[in-house]
């Protein structure tokens, strides 16, 4: 990365003017009500938000040094230095089904191809973090569940793209009721390290149960330069192995997730041992299935974070039908 490009996050806050001075925000994130759209790449999450902050929230990446925004085909990005952050927004109604691929197969290659020949243009080609927004995710269209048709497109794109899968960014992937797909990245000049959870087969490692072509993402990477690392932690959920384990116990299945973080963590400071991170300092924010089981995860996760952790939850649908929970934490060390 360029030595004095510095990633800066503020946490989630309630809706409102962005107090940043605009040239050196990278992008945005909304979650719950969509309002105006801001000069810079923003990523709607139609999601309601859940506990008191209810009409919405939003977070801002922003940097050190003045960004550049620009437009590439569907993506519009900001870059400053080292670091490139970018937003795809695809109405399935653009794209139709052909040669056996559905509009959503073919919607989720198109959008990857798009995001890695940015990457290839700007010489940005590490993907650090991607955080993916299906409409009606786990529903079944032409025989086979939308996460699953997801995943054949954008496996595709990683194979036509040469992408290796085991070099994987971390992400998520969460269901919306209704709306556009919509896919945010985090990219940068210099590689990220990927993390597994011993605990969990690899995603892209996972038996043709779950589909028939497997996810491509890692637990976790850990991204940066020294004096600044960044650790990202996927959306992680109640699975051991390749099982999900708990069905229908909402509590058990957050506190099983907290163990797989704990994991994650453990691995990341083992890497980076100077500045380890601690759950207490990452933000997290959590996919609550049903919005009644709210309480219970609220309890649960803070049998694990003290009442001032910064937690935001919202109602999603999650990518395998028995998960009721999934979450996922990032932080600076
Ligand atoms: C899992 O562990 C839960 O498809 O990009 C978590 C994080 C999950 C990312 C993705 C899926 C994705 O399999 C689901």
């Amino acid at each position: 990365m360029y030595p004095d490009t510095r990633l800066h996050y503020t946490s989630p806050h309630p809706l409102g003017p962005v107090a940043i001075a605009p040239a050196q925000i990278l992008g945005m994130c909304r979650l719950g009500r969509d309002e105006q759209q801001p000069d810079w790449p923003l990523q709607s999450v139609r999601m309601p938000v859940l506990g008191p902050a209810t009409a919405g929230m939003q977070e801002v990446w922003h940097t050190s040094l003045p960004a550049q925004d620009g437009h590439f085909h569907d993506i519009h990005y900001r870059r400053a230095g080292g670091l490139l952050f970018g937003v795809i927004t695809l109405d399935e109604r653009q794209f139709a089904m052909q040669d056996g691929a559905t509009a959503l197969q073919a919607l989720a290659e198109t959008a990857y191809r798009q995001l890695f020949a940015l990457l290839d243009a700007q010489h940005c080609p590490h993907l650090w973090r991607v955080w993916n927004y299906i409409p009606r995710i786990n529903v079944e269209e032409h025989g086979m569940e939308r996460y699953r048709q997801f995943n054949i497109g954008r496996h595709q794109a990683f194979a036509g793209s040469r992408r290796p899968v085991h070099g994987s960014p971390a992400a998520c992937a969460l269901g919306t009721a209704d709306g556009p797909v919509s896919i945010a990245f985090l990219a940068a000049d210099s590689p990220a390290l990927p993390i597994e959870n011993p605990r969990q087969v690899s995603a892209f490692a996972y038996p043709q149960q779950y589909g028939p072509v497997s996810p491509t993402f890692s637990r976790a990477a850990l991204a940066g330069q020294p004096g600044e690392q960044w650790l990202f932690i996927s959306g992680t959920a109640s699975i051991i192995g390749h099982l999900t384990v708990h069905v229908g116990d909402v509590a058990a299945q957050t506190a099983e997730t907290f163990a797989n973080i704990a994991i994650l963590l453990e691995q990341a400071n083992r890497l980076q041992p100077r500045q380890p991170f601690t759950l207490a300092g990452l933000d997290y924010r959590v996919y609550v299935r049903h919005a009644a089981d709210y309480p219970a995860v609220r309890a649960a996760v803070l049998a694990q974070l003290s009442e001032d952790s910064r937690v935001v939850y919202v109602q999603a649908d999650i990518c395998r039908a028995d998960l009721l929970v999934e979450i996922e934490a990032q932080g600076a060390g």
